[in-house]
Parts: C-alpha cells; structure tokens; sequence
C-alpha cells in the first residue's frame, strides 16, 4: 500500500525486496548544459536575512519540503519532520523566545572567537526575519522512531541525513525564486516546546522563507574557487 493510503511506518526487518531503476539517459551534452547552468544559479543564491512581508505561493514551499523530503537518510529511515509555521501570533512567540537565547550568546556566551567569526557577517540578536518573513520552516531530528504505542526504535546517521535534506531545501527554495536563511539559535530546546513536537525530535534549524526585503543587503561575501574545494585524484 502507499504511504499517502496508509501511515508510513518502518521496514525493519523486512526482506530486501528490490525493484528495477532504468531511468533514461540524458546525452552528456544535456547533461553538461545542465550542470552548468545548476552552477551559475546556485551561485547566486544569498543567505537573506532582511525578509519583505509578501506572502510567497505557499504551495512552492510545500513542493520544496517534499523535495527536502526525498533526501537520501541513514538505513531510509528518514528521520526528518518540517513545520511550516505560518501563524504571526506562533511567528512572534518564536522570535521572542529566540531573542532572548540570543541576548546572551551575543553579550558573551559564544565567547570572543566565536563572535569575531560573526563580525564580517553583520548578525546580531535581534532576529526580524522570525516575524517578517512569511513563513518559517522548524527542521526537527527524529532522534529514534517513536511507535504509537511508545516503542523506540534506534535511529542512524541523524545529523547527515537532516542535514543533506535541508541542503536539498535550501537548492529546491532558491530555484523556485525563494530566499531563505538557516537560523540555529541556541540553544533550541524551546522550538519543541512551542510546537508542541512529541519527546523524539529535537530541532535542527529554523528556515525563514520569503521574499528579500526592498532595502536588502547582505554582506560582501566571496566564495572559495572550484580549485579551492576540489581535490582530484
Ligand atoms: N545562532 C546565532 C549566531 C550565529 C552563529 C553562526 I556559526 C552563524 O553563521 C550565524 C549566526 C544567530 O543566529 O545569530
């Protein structure tokens, strides 16, 4: 049965049951434009945190975290949750909360270092884009699976795999002409709170969505080169 007909539920245990993958192949010309162009587009994609208030096409972000939701995950167990929080009044309390975490990390507790590090990227406590923004996805871990009858069950790779899928959030946003901005404020045990998420999740990130704002700047950022990042063997 699908699990859009039946509540997903893991395999564990199961038999390897595998199933033919003959997907076309594109000619390496295609493929070439392809990538090319995937590169020149992702290039232009800015962390934004100074978000207009317009309303995006809600149903473009509910495409993008089905798209995060095809990531690839430790022993498939996709161990990934996105709330799509689009209420102010939740909006508010989010911020507020986040804030105040906020407040004390940048009066010190993130230490010297780590606030020189921020410098050059211009943040600071005060977090705007939580209540301008339209919406904001909350990404929670699935730390272990929990059965509605409260059995656990161990979980792998929990941080690669949320982490890969909100990679694939951040491609998908960008290429539908949607900026967004990976905030971890710290620590996050209040986002769970909030949203009422159940013992097993623990929040991973909170990804504002939007529009940049008319007067939007970011900071003068330059990217290392290919040579920089590539090491052919
Ligand atoms: N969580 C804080 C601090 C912060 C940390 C890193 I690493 C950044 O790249 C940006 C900010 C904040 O959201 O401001």
């Amino acid at each position: 049965m699908s699990p859009t007909a039946q509540q997903w539920t893991p395999a564990h245990g199961e038999p390897y049951r595998p199933v033919a993958y003959r997907p076309e192949r594109m000619p390496a010309g295609r493929t070439l434009e392809r990538a090319a162009e995937l590169r020149e587009r992702m290039g232009q994609r800015r962390t934004v945190r100074a978000f207009s208030p317009d309303p995006v096409p809600e149903q473009a972000v509910r495409d993008a975290i089905a798209c995060a939701a095809t990531a690839p995950s430790g022993a498939h167990q996709q161990p990934w949750t996105f709330v799509l929080v689009k209420d102010p009044e939740v909006r508010r309390q989010i911020r507020a909360a986040a804030e105040q975490e906020e407040q004390l990390s940048y009066e010190g507790r993130l230490g010297d270092e780590w606030l020189a590090a921020l410098r050059p990227l211009g943040t600071d406590a005060v977090k705007t884009h939580l209540t301008d923004a339209p919406a904001l996805i909350v990404v929670f871990q699935q730390r272990y699976w929990l059965g509605g009858d409260g059995s656990k069950r161990k979980h792998y790779y929990v941080d690669e795999s949320v982490g890969i899928a909100v990679g694939m959030l951040l491609t998908a946003l960008h290429l539908s002409g949607l900026a967004a901005l990976v905030h971890t404020p710290s620590p996050m045990r209040f986002l769970a709170h909030v949203l009422g998420r159940p013992e097993n999740e623990k929040a991973f990130a909170v990804i504002p969505v939007g529009y940049p704002a008319d007067d939007c700047e970011v900071p003068d950022l330059v990217r290392k080169t290919l040579d920089q990042v590539l090491v052919e063997v």
